[in-house]
């Protein structure tokens, strides 16, 4: 007589292996599992061939820095301002952007509230790089990847009233680029579309003798790319920003430097002002090495001038045609007097 395997719907159980009755059953009659197939019933195999527990699970959004598709979703869900903001290499474009989070962590910044971001994981990874980059003896923070532009979304609360601010982010190689190409600007959809253009201005590299004149060289001929390749036709207002004054107020040559960083944001005014609307020019020091200047001192400032609303032109919104959302904006020339 050919002896029947012993199967057992217990997949802990041993006795197909010679073993006992993992309950304990001296009559395997009794055993509910014994004589039943392996079920797959509680638990599924993977890709791997390896079981995972099943669950009813919910997605959570990663909430890393946007793409200009879904950063497009959210300028459409409240009032928002588009933010760009321009500099080369190492300027403080991303620390700019973490200090002014960090900041509005301790409490309302220029009347707003933060009121939520769509971007929370995103801003909290270049916040701890910021943090860590202060307290050490030489500065350091991850360089931005060369790749398309990304958004930070935070939405404020200020008097009651919504609002969102969606600010782009981009390696400042690429806009280096633009002062030697303007087509390399083409597309930059972030100045295009934004409402604030912010221009960054390396305190730290104004300080350096060697630095100095390509400092005060290459901004004018980044914006005047971009001027050329018609990036700037919504008229947006223009911040020109200091970053690291820390450094700069530790340097001998202080007053030199600020001298240098007027005379540059008035140049840039006088030159390029037919194809802006309203200019500010701040200080800043969102990522400070030294305690000569508070961190984040002149963000309050920057915000305030961000939120303000402009007069300039705005563009028309046509019929899609390309895929790209942000292609989809079309922009309309206004005399503005
Ligand atoms: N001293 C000083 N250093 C700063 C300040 N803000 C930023 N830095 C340092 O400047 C370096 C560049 O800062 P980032 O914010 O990464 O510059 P970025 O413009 O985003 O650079 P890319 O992504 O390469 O285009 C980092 O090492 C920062 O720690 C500041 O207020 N003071
Ligand atoms: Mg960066």
């Amino acid at each position: 007589m050919v002896e029947k395997e012993a199967v057992c719907a217990n997949r802990e159980c041993r006795i197909a292996q010679g073993g006992k009755c993992i309950e304990g059953q001296d009559d395997l009659a009794k055993c509910p599992h014994y004589g039943r197939e392996l079920e797959e019933s509680d638990d599924e195999q993977n890709e791997d061939g390896q079981h995972a527990a099943a669950f009813d699970s919910v997605q959570l959004p990663d909430a890393l820095p946007l793409e200009s598709g879904r950063a497009d979703k959210v300028l459409s869900m409240l009032p928002s301002r588009m933010i760009g903001v321009i500099g080369v290499h190492d300027s403080g474009k991303t620390s700019l952007i973490a200090g002014l989070f960090d900041l509005l962590q301790l409490g309302p910044v220029s009347g707003c509230n933060f009121a939520g971001s769509s971007t929370l994981h995103g801003l909290e990874i270049i916040c701890h790089d910021a943090r860590v980059a202060s307290e050490r003896d030489e500065p350091h923070s991850e360089r931005t990847k060369r790749g398309e532009v990304r958004f930070y979304h935070i939405d404020f609360r200020r008097d009651g009233v919504l609002q969102s601010l969606l600010i782009a982010d981009r390696s400042g190689e690429e806009y280096e680029e633009v002062a030697d190409l303007a087509a390399n600007a083409t597309g930059m959809f972030e100045l295009r579309r934004a409402d604030v253009i912010t221009v960054l201005v390396d305190g730290q590299r104004l300080v350096s003798l060697s630095d100095r004149a390509d400092v005060m060289g290459a901004i004018p001929l980044i914006i005047q790319g971009m001027v050329e390749n018609g990036a700037f036709l919504r008229k947006p207002n223009l911040a020109i920003v200091l970053t690291k004054n820390d450094a700069v107020q530790a340097s001998p040559r202080k007053d030199r430097v600020e001298q240098d960083f007027c005379t540059l944001a008035d140049g840039i005014r006088d030159a390029f002002t037919d194809h802006f609307g309203e200019f500010g020019s701040f200080v800043t020091s969102a990522s400070p090495k030294n305690t000569i200047v508070l961190r984040g001192a002149g963000l309050e400032e920057v915000l305030a001038f961000w939120l303000k609303p402009s007069t300039a032109s705005k563009g028309l919104r046509l019929h899609h045609r390309s895929g790209r959302v942000f292609d989809d904006l079309a922009l309309e020339e206004t005399d503005l007097g």
